[in-house]
């Protein structure tokens, strides 16, 4: 929702050698600052993780059967006559996430009840069946061909559960069909972004419960689109957040200890830690994503248009999730009509609005700036404004591209006499937003009170 940051203040960081350092060292010392280096490897983000991250927003798409039961999970019993928007218009749900900021959609190809939103040739319970476009539509390919069209990129969930296959809970059949599902959006619709894997898995008509072959999916996903990152609460490139709130943790870890979440659907208290706290000295780099909906629930319900999220919620979720080192995938489900809501793309373009003018002016490129290293892992960044000037926002990045380090820190200012407390806080990693009381100031301090590994550097941008 918000572009145009530019940060302010970098640096790199006296503990870790830059790579010009490293040019203009002797030999020795090059050995030697190697070394150190090597002996405190930690996790870092592939190109897609860390594209993945910058995009900030994406917005889920929830649409299929349930759509039109008023229901959130369908039973697979559904007919797919059903299924019958009168003015399916993707590219009205591309503009409006263009305007509130994001950078990818992802729709529902499939949901809980089976229903698939492509003419699929596993099974007949698709579009193909339904009377909408004469059962030639095909909503992938309207939302891919939008995204192209506007510059958006595309991803897609594709339920594991399946409430309609009667191969469901026959372990290696229900696989074989899946795959094949996945196969084919993976290999029809060009480049994808993300592939969304639910946790959630209910019995079979077998009344057993269905073992999936994690491996050989997310192999399916690396062979076919290699660029994709895919989301589960395991991973293997992003992991859920926790909750379904909107509400990453105050400190959160990109990096976990892949053992505590084996497979999606994994619970327990140390599974929920991980999730939304994430390990520092975890050993993968598995960054959270917040999913929430701007309704109450993930499909349209026509009850609930009296309590989509106003413009202030959806700026406080941005600072609960993109400003706590996470990404925002905010659903906003297309009605029976095939469209968004007026009032959700009312909603989500003022709260775009509000974003873009509580970043617009950042206060701190009109000052100077300087470290100081205090001891091993901590060190201090100091600003001055040139005057007295009201703060009330710290937008904090560290450059993760070599790892997140940052574990504690202290915001202080002071405007001429006695340094006063800002904020303090625990992670940072890549983007951290604080806010505290406005206070005028004339100087900034930023100290870095703990941190694991070597640290590159952390931009620091300061609004009123
Ligand atoms: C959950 C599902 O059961 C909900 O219906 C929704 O799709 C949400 C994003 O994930 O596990």
């Amino acid at each position: 929702m918000v572009s145009g940051h530019s940060p302010l203040v970098t640096r790199h960081s006296s503990l870790m050698p830059t790579r010009r350092d490293f040019l203009i060292s002797t030999g020795a010392a090059l050995i030697a600052r190697r070394a150190a280096f090597q002996s405190e490897p930690r996790p870092r983000p592939t190109k897609s993780q860390l594209d993945w991250q910058r995009d900030e927003l994406a917005i889920f798409l929830h649409f299929g059967v349930n759509t039109f039961t008023d229901r959130e999970w369908g039973d697979g019993q559904e007919d797919p006559a059903i299924f019958l928007p009168t003015d399916l218009d993707a590219r009205q749900w591309t503009r409006v996430a263009r305007d509130a900021g994001a950078r990818v959609l992802i729709l529902t190809a499939k949901h809980h009840d089976g229903f698939c939103l492509w003419p699929t040739k596993t099974t007949s319970h698709s579009v193909a069946r339904s009377p909408w476009r004469g059962g030639q539509g095909d909503v992938v390919r309207d939302l891919v061909d939008a995204c192209r069209a506007e510059g958006l990129g595309v991803g897609l969930y594709l339920s594991p559960w399946d409430r309609n296959a009667p191969s469901y809970g026959d372990s290696p059949r229900y696989n074989d069909l899946y795959c094949e599902q996945l196969t084919e959006l993976l290999t029809r619709y060009g480049p994808l972004r993300e592939l969304w894997f639910d946790g959630a898995n209910g019995e079979g008509p077998n009344g057993r419960h269905q073992v999936y072959d994690w491996p050989r999916i997310w192999g399916l996903v690396r062979r076919h689109q290699p660029d994709a990152v895919i989301f589960s609460d395991a991973g293997p490139d992003v992991r859920w957040i926790g909750n379904e709130r909107g509400v990453a943790a105050e400190t959160n870890w990109s990096t976990v200890d892949p053992a505590v979440v084996p497979y999606p659907g994994a619970s327990g208290d140390t599974v929920m830690e991980m999730l939304q706290h994430g390990d520092p000295h975890g050993s993968v780099w598995r960054p959270g994503e917040t999913d929430v909906s701007i309704r109450p629930g993930w499909f349209y319900h026509p009850a609930e248009d009296d309590r989509v999220k106003s413009s202030d919620d959806l700026v406080e979720l941005y600072f609960t999730s993109v400003g706590r080192n996470s990404k925002l995938l905010l659903n906003v489900p297309p009605t029976p009509a095939g469209r968004l809501h007026d009032r959700d793309a009312a909603n989500l373009r003022a709260a775009r609005e509000r974003l873009t003018n509580l970043f617009a002016g950042n206060l701190a490129t009109r000052g100077s700036a300087r470290w100081r290293r205090i001891g091993n892992h901590t060190e201090t960044l100091d600003i001055d404004l040139g005057g007295s000037q009201t703060v009330a926002i710290a937008d904090l990045r560290e450059d993760v591209t070599r790892g997140q380090a940052v574990a504690r820190y202290t915001l202080s200012g002071s405007n001429g006499g006695a340094w006063q407390t800002l904020a303090r806080g625990t992670t940072i990693g890549f983007r951290r937003l604080v806010r505290f009381a406005p206070t005028p100031v004339r100087r900034v301090r930023l100290s870095v009170d703990d941190a694991v590994g070597p640290r590159r550097s952390i931009a620091l941008g300061l609004y009123g």
